[in-house]
């Protein structure tokens, strides 16, 4: 059964259908190649803070109208911080190829949580897919949070964690020399940084496990084996198969993720194909929980889920 939703009472009715139960909607009847005024931007916003991945089908999107799309929701950041863009024309691009080394994204993660400031949010564009293979699944890390049995839940409120992209990136830096702009400053080194392992959204007040394989190392303050142990019970949690939705690409299809509140995972089984896609993430902010922004944070959060659908 197809579930049909719309948007909030303010939209004129984009048509979503919802994907899994806890997160992804389909939007159709949407060229985000054409200038999107603000009231379908304010629509989509909405609906990505409903849903947290949105998928577009046959869109026909080019590298500039790709970026102009990011440019309507926010602040498209460099490619990556550490990675080369796919052209100098277009910084912001990061081109995934399977065919090129660095392109295998087969470990569940949230994009750059190794900065002060990991993005908002990525829109990704596929150019060239394979008939089967090349999947990608994002989990839902509310659900996540939300599926812990409270004791754990009151656990993981007060714990810090440590992102660090050391392990995936540093080869590339090393050879490169530097990194790309990044926060307004070339970026040179990959130092471990530390964020709340629960997380407040910053638009729904809404609480996430904001941890990941991809790039989260270590709980602070803990021995290592009794960090790798909760680490490894949270990342086990997080990908529980309730809290996922799967996606099979089709060349023309548009996805956008809220980057604060998910993780994701792109299948390494394409066999004799090209995959060819193009990310650019949004410029995010610090994020803030409870471990880390106090009272603060709580009244923050309550304001917030008072005005936000739970
Ligand atoms: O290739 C994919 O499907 C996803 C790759 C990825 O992790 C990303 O674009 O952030
Ligand atoms: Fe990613």
């Amino acid at each position: 059964m197809t579930i049909i939703d719309f948007a909030p009472a303010t939209s004129r009715g984009i048509a979503v259908e919802r994907q899994a139960s806890t997160l992804g909607a389909q939007v159709r009847d949407v060229d985000l190649s054409a200038p999107l005024d603000d009231q379908l931007v304010a629509d989509l916003r909405a609906a990505l803070l409903t849903h947290k991945v949105l998928f577009f089908p046959d869109q026909e999107l080019d590298p500039a109208s790709h970026v102009a799309l990011a440019e309507a929701f926010g602040t498209p950041t460099a490619a990556h911080p550490v990675m080369p863009p796919y052209d100098d024309r277009y910084p912001q691009i990061w081109q995934i190829d399977n065919t090129k080394t660095g392109a295998r994204n087969d470990i569940w993660h949230t994009d750059v949580t190794f900065v002060q400031r990991p993005p908002l949010g990525s829109i990704l564009r596929a150019i060239q897919v394979p008939d089967f293979g090349g999947d990608t699944s994002w989990a839902c890390l509310e659900a996540a949070y939300n599926s812990l049995p409270t004791p754990l839940q009151r656990l993981a409120d007060g714990l810090t964690a440590f992102h660090d992209g050391t392990n995936e990136f540093a080869s590339t830096l090393t050879q490169r020399g530097h990194g790309n702009d990044w926060e307004g400053q070339t970026y040179t080194r990959l130092d471990a940084v530390e964020h709340p392992v629960v997380r407040i959204h910053p638009e729904t007040g809404r609480k996430s496990l904001f941890v990941n394989p991809g790039f989260t190392t270590a709980i602070k303050g803990f021995e290592p084996s009794d960090s790798r142990a909760l680490l490894d019970l949270f990342f086990s949690h997080i990908a529980r198969p309730e809290h996922t939705v799967r996606h099979r690409w089709n060349s023309g299809d548009v996805v956008f993720w809220d980057n604060r509140n998910t993780v994701h995972y792109a299948n390494d089984d394409v066999v004799d194909f090209q995959r060819l896609m193009h990310r650019i993430t949004l410029t995010g902010d610090e994020p803030h929980g409870p471990a880390n922004s106090g009272n603060q944070g709580l009244a923050r959060e309550r304001h917030l889920r008072g005005r936000f659908p739970q």
